[in-house]
């Protein structure tokens, strides 16, 4: 938990990202947080114990990025998860079964497997809507609805949701909002602050930030709530282990620096794309053709990394422009420092396939990187290039 009088609370987020979570080690004086690669404690006497008594229950690696994660997001408590959808699954569990969740109708492919495929069976109902249009939002909501769950922006299609707003509505109908903030990272984006109760992340991205490691979370304020998603952690155990921890709260102390590069090199590929005829359409935040380019101006302190398009010459045009980029590497993710390229309809989002969730197959998802952007750039030119052979 954060410490509101620790004197770490009045610093600048560049700075927090640096110091939250980590001081000398008590024992040794590592800067660094050491790798506590231990399954169990030694007890002083029998149920008496140093504040670790198992590594499911609690890891000190795992402690240091829990705090580095609530206070980077502006919350009382966060919980590290061993992956994106172990968190997700993990904050679902306080649906019961019989209660429904609304959803926006943009999100990873994995969630929405998850919540159709495999929570559906357990009794739950989700409703998907566009939740950025805030009327659906508004219109989906039932006196049985527990969750409102967004992404903004979301994936693939960088939609944004007001999120203040959302979060009233959510409220007014008694149900909770959880914003996924894997794509803005709290660099851009602090949903608590803006009304949400909690904030899901797929650290494997930005936080990590180097595609080296998968892992989620959990932030929020609530401390009843947060007692019992502590108690779900350690009860189904989908927890991360010490090394992926560390490797995480390594990628935070640069999130704020990456973030600033991740954001003008998208600026430049969204402007770049715009003016290629063989693109019909590019879908970025940052570009004022985006319908909710003023919201992002208010919500997020930058546009992000992630850009998308359509070709023109639709899915045959979108697998030439993937398979020829050499500096974009194909392959699923984002957030890493390299950047990706990626077609969304038979990738990261087969599963919404055949569902009213399913997109374009000529969409291109690109995690702009921190290389050169005219390294970047020209990359694209001469896969676009080939795309019109
Ligand atoms: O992969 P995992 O760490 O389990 O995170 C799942 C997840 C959750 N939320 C969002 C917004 C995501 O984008 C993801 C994972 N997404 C990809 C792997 C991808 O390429 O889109």
């Amino acid at each position: 938990m954060t410490d509101p009088q620790s004197p770490i609370s009045t610093l600048k987020f560049e700075s927090l990202a640096v110091h939250a979570g980590t001081q000398a080690d008590p024992g040794t004086g590592a800067v660094m947080t050491p790798i506590y690669q231990t399954s169990t404690y030694a007890q002083v006497d029998v149920g008496v114990h140093r504040g670790f008594e198992y590594s499911r229950t609690d890891n000190p690696t795992r402690s240091a990025l829990q705090t580095a994660l609530a206070t980077l997001e502006g919350g009382r408590y966060a919980l590290a998860f061993a992956s994106g959808m172990a968190a997700t699954d993990t904050l679902l569990r306080l649906v019961k079964p019989g209660e429904h969740v609304v959803c926006g109708n943009d999100v990873y492919g994995g969630t929405y497997r998850l919540f159709d495929k495999v929570l559906a069976e357990y009794g739950l109902e989700f409703s998907f809507v566009d939740a950025s249009d805030l009327q659906a939002l508004q219109m989906a909501l039932r006196a049985e609805t527990r969750l409102v769950w967004l992404e903004t922006p979301t994936n693939p299609l960088l939609r944004l949701t007001d999120i203040s707003m959302a979060a009233e509505m959510a409220h007014r109908a008694g149900a909770w909002l959880a914003v996924d903030n894997t794509f803005a990272s709290p660099a851009l984006q602090q949903p608590l602050a803006l009304g949400a109760d909690f904030v899901v992340h797929s650290t494997t991205k930005y936080l990590g930030g180097h595609s080296d490691v998968v892992g989620g979370a959990i932030v929020l304020n609530d401390e009843a709530a947060y007692e019992r998603l502590k108690f779900l952690q350690n009860a189904i155990g989908a927890v991360p282990g010490p090394q992926d921890c560390f490797l995480v709260l390594r990628g935070i102390k640069t999130l704020a620096l990456r973030m600033e590069r991740h954001c003008i090199n998208a600026v430049r590929v969204a402007n770049f794309l715009e003016e290629q005829p063989r693109v019909a359409q590019v879908i970025f935040p940052g570009l004022v053709s985006h319908p909710q380019h003023g919201l992002a101006q208010q919500q997020m302190r930058g546009p992000g990394g992630m850009v998308s398009f359509i070709m023109a010459g639709g899915e045959a045009a979108a697998r030439v422009v993937a398979r020829e980029t050499r500096l974009f590497t194909l392959a699923e993710s984002l957030g890493g420092v390299e950047s990706l390229i990626e077609l969304p309809a038979p990738m990261t989002h087969a599963s919404v396939a055949g569902s009213p969730l399913a997109v374009d197959a000529g969409l291109v998802r690109l995690s702009v990187g921190i290389e050169h952007a005219d390294d970047l750039l020209s990359d694209l030119a001469q896969a676009l290039q080939k795309a019109g052979e």
